[in-house]
């Protein structure tokens, strides 16, 4: 399975301890390790392998552990967020949870000896955790909105379910894919303006027409499938935009290309330097004519070229606020939730919103927001006075909406900077002095390893270490011009080591000159 030309000298310790004992060994010994207590566990097996069952040691909280859950598509019922409520509840002030930038969520505050009882609740509603960290397919992203919009071209919740199922034997764990030579990112798109940032995935595909022609199409009809995109990705050494792979697939062929995709990744993927183990330093050594090739070879069938033009034609929307479905007399409401972070009893809320207002479901965005969908026309009225929406808004401020944060210091030992609570309150501030005609999208990473991707923003923070009169602070680097929906592209960075403690008046002065917003104070003064 796993490529046997690599040489024992060449692998690096990650290899090494993943060739003594795959990381999905570890799941048969969840009650031995709840039993033994976190500081008597093996270091490798307690800091590396748990995350093949998506449980993250925490050197910043140590013996409170993280759980990053599985969430295809972004979708979940009531009954799942009621477990996961409470999973975080019983953990108190240190229970909390974060969605992601990848429509996934995080559990916090963890003990060993809960996971017994932990993992039993997620079987009995049907939630799995498993290769959701280390080296396995990441959370499969989808369209948020996928069967609610009635412009979307393709419905991606199935299709992203499959993928999931496929590559984690229906969330049982699959050895087929459980040591990859590092991690790598899915995103399916099915809408027009690309809600799922399918350019910094590994592998994407995006909705387009193929002129129809022989079996695909005998009437020479235009057929649906998708654009594939290869080799997106961020770390700390090298970013990169996926490219194109002139390949078109038709929907039923994406599980099986996904399948084979993996496959040439993990058998032929660089194992030697993790710092250039993606899927694209591999497209860089094999150039994509030998890449597509040997996909074409596992996939046991070519591809056809690329369609001419892909439909991703709009500008990415939030999906903050109250939209109408397809489904007539019915609307989804997108809520703000401020940097992505929940507590037991908001979960709980939540949870009763959708069962309430809703069809007990509930979806996450990249943007750690949260939609619920299928609310009828009678019921909004009631819904809009429900007193959750006053802290989760459905119109929050201009800046406030568009906010995307990391997990920073307070839990993440990467870190090298505060993000959330700096973050949010950078943004009040700057919405206290400020009016802004339309919304801004700022991102906030702790690191380089980019987690909270400031390359797709409109202004993008890093966080890094600076100095100013003698002293080491916490600072950042600035991005921008980063573009999503149409056109879609990377930003760069233009200015480094902005003491975090300089950087209101700096951020200010790019909103004034870039985005046209204006003083408060100037406002009044004209219009007085
Ligand atoms: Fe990430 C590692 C958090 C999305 C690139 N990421 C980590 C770790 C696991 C590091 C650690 O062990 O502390 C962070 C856990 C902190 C914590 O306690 O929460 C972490 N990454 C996150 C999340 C939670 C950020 C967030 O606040 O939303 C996101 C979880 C997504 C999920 O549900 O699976 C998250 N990480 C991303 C993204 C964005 C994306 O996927 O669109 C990226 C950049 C895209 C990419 O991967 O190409 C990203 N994370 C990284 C990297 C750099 C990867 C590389 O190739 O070098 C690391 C470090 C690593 O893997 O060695 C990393
Ligand atoms: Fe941690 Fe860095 Fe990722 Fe933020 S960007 S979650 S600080 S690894």
């Amino acid at each position: 399975m796993t490529d046997t030309t690599t040489t024992t000298t060449s692998l690096n310790k990650f290899e090494k301890f993943k060739a003594e004992k795959d990381g999905l060994a570890i799941k048969s010994e969840i009650e031995k390790f709840a039993a033994l207590g976190w500081e008597a566990m093996n270091e490798i097996d307690r800091e590396h392998r748990l995350k093949w069952v998506g449980v993250f040691f925490r050197p910043v909280t140590p013996g409170k552990f993280m759980m990053r859950l599985r969430m295809p598509n972004g979708i979940l019922t009531s009954s799942q967020m009621r477990v996961l409520a409470q999973v975080v509840q019983r953990y108190g002030d240190e229970g909390s949870a974060d969605i992601t930038t990848r429509q996934n969520i995080q559990l916090r505050g963890i003990r060993i000896e809960d996971l017994p009882d932990i993992f039993n609740r997620f079987d009995a509603v049907g939630l799995t955790s498993v290769q959701s960290g280390m080296d396995n397919v990441r959370n499969i992203t989808g369209d948020p909105v996928a069967g609610l919009d009635g412009d979307e071209l393709y419905d991606t919740r199935e299709l992203v379910q499959q993928i999931q199922d496929m590559l984690t034997n229906k969330g049982e764990g699959n050895p087929e894919f459980s040591n990859l030579p590092r991690k790598f990112n899915i995103a399916i798109a099915g809408g027009r303006d690309n809600s799922v940032h399918a350019e910094i995935n590994d592998l994407a595909f995006v909705p387009a027409f193929q002129e129809g022609s022989g079996e695909q199409s005998p009437t020479h009809q235009k057929v649906f499938g998708f654009n594939i995109l290869v080799g997106g990705f961020f770390s700390a050494k090298r970013c990169e935009a996926a490219i194109p792979l002139n390949a078109w697939v038709a929907p039923e062929d994406v599980v099986a290309v996904c399948r084979a995709v993996l496959e040439v990744f993990r058998d032929h993927g660089p194992r030697a330097n993790r710092q250039k183990s993606r899927l694209m330093w591999l497209i860089d050594e094999w150039g994509l004519d030998k890449f597509r090739k040997e996909v074409e070879s596992r996939l046991g069938k070519s591809l056809l070229p690329a369609a001419a033009k892909d439909e991703i034609d709009w500008e990415k929307r939030d999906h903050i606020g109250v939209y109408k479905q397809k489904q007539a007399g019915l609307n989804y409401a997108g809520l703000h939730i401020p940097v992505g972070r929940l507590y037991g009893e908001d979960m709980f809320e939540i949870a009763r919103l959708a069962e309430v207002y809703g069809t007990d479901e509930i979806r996450f965005t990249v943007e750690q927001n949260i939609v619920i969908p299928n609310i009828s026309d009678l019921r909004l009225a009631t819904f809009l006075t429900e007193p959750l929406l006053e802290r989760f808004s459905i119109d929050p401020g201009l800046l406030t909406r568009s906010l995307v944060s990391c997990t920073g210091a307070q839990f993440c030992n990467f870190a090298l900077i505060e993000t959330k609570n700096r973050a949010l309150a950078m943004i009040k501030a700057l919405e206290e002095d400020l009016i802004f005609t339309h919304p801004v999208r700022i991102h906030w990473t702790g690191c380089p390893n980019s987690c909270g991707q400031p390359q797709v923003a409109d202004i993008g923070l890093m966080g890094t270490k600076t100095r100013k009169n003698g002293k080491t602070l916490e600072g950042v680097d600035i991005y921008m011009g980063g573009k999503v929906g149409k056109d879609a592209h990377l930003g760069t960075c233009i200015t480094k080591g902005i003491p975090c403690e300089d950087l209101q008046p700096i951020l200010q002065d790019l909103l004034i000159k870039n985005f046209g917003a204006k003083l408060k104070q100037e406002v009044l003064v004209v219009g007085s």
